[in-house]
């Protein structure tokens, strides 16, 4: 793309995007929350459009000169509004926790009760960790998930009945199971919470009809626009007509300055690209990838949380084999595979240990991977659990991934 005019003015920037890049040419990308986007958008995302200020909306901006931005950030509007059949969209959040934010200030007053997902069981640090704003500023009750790994609604609703909390979260970092959103804004509607669906894993599923929509159950849709919907990094929050002005007002002025339009060309781009029939069939071999890597993992006797999968994500359980997720997930870099440490569902180790590791297939499936390359992948993460001391065997499994990244090349025409 524009390496060369980049290398010309600033080299020591030029090679280091040249050295991400070869970076990410040559690792599985197993990061569940990961994906690679198409040309066209990274293009768009390093456009002209940087230069503009925009606060405001299209139409009611508080600078001038905002006409063509106006246009660009309507079909932004209108193509998600499209993709996920809402009423209402605000594509300017800078990220999904930003849209969660925007969410939280137009719903809540400080000191209000929210419920969500503990994060140490799959939930979102947006969502009420004692860390980020989310958890300081709100008072913040959690579910999680039961022995088997799968959301135990009968228990949310016993909690939402004896905290009556204001807002309840639906939606997950690390949670490999269809939610049921039409359960949760029962269990909304009888206390009188808002309900917020976090989506921003499983978009793409959701846009394609392969995961149960929360358009219609949820009050508030937030989103990123960069994991299995496979746009530039960034957020989006839909919900209906009555709170359109409240979430464009907690945008901004509440949480936002200005827009980034050159990001929101950019998710219009993605938007138009998931519209697309063969974005759906995409999304249909990720479940499919990530399903061939689950059974392939249980098929050599490791555990897999809540049994496989029905989603892009899984989580590696190391507790039985008294393995750690860090050491798991920096042993697989040095095969060239890249997954991140998480924790299990009543892990015995700390966040910065883990007993798991979460692992994504959107972004192996953009690059072409069929379920028998994740078969492949599946036998080089055993390799790494079970016999990470033999020399032998992890450099055949380093020469087994690089060969996966040579069958599938990625971004090989004009380069970054
Ligand atoms: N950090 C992201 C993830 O990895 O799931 C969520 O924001």
């Amino acid at each position: 793309m524009e390496l060369d005019l980049i290398r010309k003015n600033d080299a020591e920037i030029a090679d280091l995007i040249e050295e991400e890049l070869k970076r990410q040419q040559n690792t599985i990308e197993l990061i569940a929350s990961e994906n690679f986007t198409s040309e066209t958008v990274i293009a768009a995302a390093g456009t002209v459009l940087t230069n503009k200020y925009a606060e405001g909306k299209p139409g009611k901006r508080y600078y001038n000169g905002c006409e063509v931005i106006d246009k660009i950030e309507k079909i932004a509007q209108e193509r998600v509004k499209k993709l996920f059949g809402a009423e209402h969209a605000n594509v300017q959040p800078h990220s999904g926790a930003q849209a969660n934010m925007a969410v939280f200030l137009y719903t809540l007053k400080p000191g209000d009760k929210v419920l969500s997902m503990d994060l140490s069981n799959g939930g979102h640090l947006s969502h009420g960790s004692p860390v980020n704003f989310s958890g300081m500023y709100f008072d913040v009750v959690s579910y999680g998930v039961n022995e088997e790994g799968f959301i135990d609604y009968d228990e949310v609703e016993k909690l939402a009945l004896e905290n009556k909390p204001k807002l309840i979260i639906a939606g997950a970092s690390n949670y490999p199971r269809i939610i049921d959103f039409k359960r949760f804004r029962e269990i909304a509607d009888k206390v009188g919470a808002y309900l917020l669906a976090d989506i921003a894993h499983i978009a793409g599923l959701v846009a394609t009809g392969l995961h149960p929509s929360p358009v219609g159950y949820a009050h508030f849709v937030t989103t990123t626009t960069h994991k299995t919907l496979r746009g530039p990094r960034g957020g989006v929050i839909m919900c209906g007509e009555e709170h359109a002005l409240g979430i464009d007002k907690a945008v901004f002025p509440g949480t936002q300055g200005g827009p980034l339009e050159h990001i929101i060309a950019a998710k219009a781009i993605a938007f138009g690209e998931a519209l697309k029939p063969e974005y759906k069939e995409y999304c249909k071999n990720v479940i499919a990838n990530a399903n061939a890597l689950a059974q392939t993992l249980v098929d050599n006797g490791l555990d897999v949380v809540s049994g496989g999968t029905d989603n892009h994500l899984l989580t590696l359980d190391l507790r039985k084999i008294g393995r750690t997720g860090k050491d798991i997930a920096n042993l697989l870099e040095e095969v060239h595979v890249t997954a991140n440490k998480n924790t299990v569902p009543n892990d015995p180790q700390s966040p910065f240990v883990t007993s798991g590791v979460r692992l994504g297939a959107a972004a192996v499936t953009t690059r072409g991977f069929t379920v028998e390359d994740m078969k492949v992948v599946g036998e080089i993460i055993t390799n790494v659990v079970k016999h990470s001391d033999d020399k032998d065997i992890m450099d055949k499994s380093a020469k087994m991934a690089l060969e996966l990244c040579k069958k599938h090349p990625l971004y090989a025409k004009e380069g970054a």
